[in-house]
């Protein structure tokens, strides 16, 4: 068999850290007609690189069989994202002086949730985003997209007709990202010397402190810490020179980076305070991850034991939406409609299908006023709040909600 081998620093990969089993694409969401087609399922193991501690799986699909023209996810359908979004541009405007004579590129541009409101100040942008679907959207708003993946063969050619940056954003795209010293390497290239980049992401602390074990699936390939993607960046000649810690997506990292010799940002004290978070939390500790598979197996057999007295009490249980991180905690949990009848989803491309694996059908949030369910579990914990506003009129027949992670519980409005 091949040894696995990291793939940031090439060390042989030798620590799995959670087992999940198999499980299908996350957002391989299923037409009406493929319900009785074989469906492909993978090994959901989770590695721990013993030198430079990237949480990793290893890569089974390539990003253009799940970054497609199907690809199911559209940053704008949440007020609470696009709020993040608004918020970061008017904060980089006010801190770098972005203006009309400025570049800002997003990496993974998404349907141009983010890029609408420099685009808005009639600052110029450009997005790359692989999902040709995802990318029409953006277009269609007005912002110009390259439908492709990003990496030192974009790079080299988007230089080259002078569209360097002086403000970069990738959000939520390095976990997707198999390459990542190709990806880091495109970055320097098209960054202008006096250049900012920020990078958002899940931070691996939250990941492992909160049990958020449902947000991994095949689609991320690795989950970060800040000194992971600190020696990343630096061995690309960028400096990280300010991190802030964010509540998105269970507790998120935005680091801010710029060329290794741009003299004119010193690194602040958030960086290395950051880095000690990181140690004292442990995550360099490898006892600390043979805990986290003790949490996640917990984590099953409370949910189960809770569905399994439910059903018994004949409640009617539904889920409410259908992140791809459901996919990863029902399939690990081997629960289908046998427990969950069936889920809802503000995004109209997922109404009418069927989750991964679990083929538990995805319906319009308008039908929970006239099924009248029990219970309601909130599969995207992350936007807890906002969805209990949507919902909060369920209360009237006496409707309870829950959200599963970091462990099943009641949530109240
Ligand atoms: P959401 C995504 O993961 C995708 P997912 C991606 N892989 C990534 O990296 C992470 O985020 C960070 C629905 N919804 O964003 C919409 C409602 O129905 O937590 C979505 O289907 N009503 C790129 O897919 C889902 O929930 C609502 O009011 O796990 C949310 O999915 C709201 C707010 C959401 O992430």
């Amino acid at each position: 068999m091949k040894k696995k081998l990291c793939r940031l620093c090439n060390h042989p990969l030798e620590v799995m850290v959670a087992d999940l089993g198999m499980s299908p694409l996350s957002n391989a969401y299923i037409r009406p007609e493929n319900l009785q087609s074989k469906e492909n399922f993978y090994p959901l193991h989770v590695y721990i690189c013993e030198n430079c501690y990237l949480m990793q799986l290893e890569e089974f699909e390539s990003p253009d069989q799940i970054f497609n023209e199907q690809y199911a996810y559209f940053s704008s359908y949440s007020n609470t994202w696009l709020k993040h979004s608004e918020d970061y541009a008017n904060m980089m405007i006010n801190k770098f002086g972005i203006n009309k004579n400025s570049k800002v590129i997003e990496l993974a541009s998404n349907d141009g949730y983010l890029l609408q409101f420099f685009a808005k100040k009639d600052i110029p942008v450009l997005g790359i985003e692989p999902s040709a679907n995802v990318a029409d959207i953006a277009m269609s708003k007005g912002i110009p997209t390259l439908v492709e993946f990003f990496g030192k063969e974009t790079a080299k050619r988007i230089s080259k007709i002078g569209n360097k940056a002086d403000l970069i954003a990738a959000n939520n795209v390095l976990a997707h990202v198999p390459d990542l010293n190709d990806f880091v390497a495109g970055i320097k290239i098209i960054l202008k010397s006096q250049g900012v980049v920020t990078i958002e992401f899940p931070h691996l602390l939250n990941l492992m402190k909160y049990n958020q074990f449902d947000t991994i699936y095949h689609e991320h390939f690795s989950y970060f810490s800040l000194y992971a993607v600190k020696k990343n960046v630096e061995n690309h000649g960028l400096k990280v020179f300010d991190v802030e810690e964010l509540p998105t997506h269970g507790g998120s990292l935005r680091i801010y980076l710029c060329h290794d010799n741009d003299s004119s940002k010193p690194v602040t004290s958030n960086v290395n305070n950051l880095l000690d978070k990181e140690d004292q939390a442990g995550l360099r500790d490898l006892k600390t991850y043979i805990q986290f598979h003790e949490n996640i197996k917990e984590t099953k057999r409370r949910l189960l034991e809770f569905l399994i007295q439910a059903k018994r009490e004949g409640k009617k249980v539904i889920g409410y939406g259908a992140p791809a991180k459901g996919n990863t905690l029902l399939n690990y949990c081997g629960i289908r409609s046998d427990f969950i009848d069936f889920t809802v989803d503000t995004i109209p491309y997922k109404q009418g299908l069927y989750l991964p694996g679990t083929h538990i059908p995805i319906k319009s949030p308008d039908v929970i006023q006239n099924e009248k369910p029990d219970y309601i579990i909130i599969l995207p914990w992350n936007f807890k709040d906002e969805i209990l506003q949507k919902i909060s009129f369920a209360k009237d027949w006496g409707c309870r909600f829950f959200i599963p992670i970091p462990g099943l519980q009641e949530v109240f409005i």
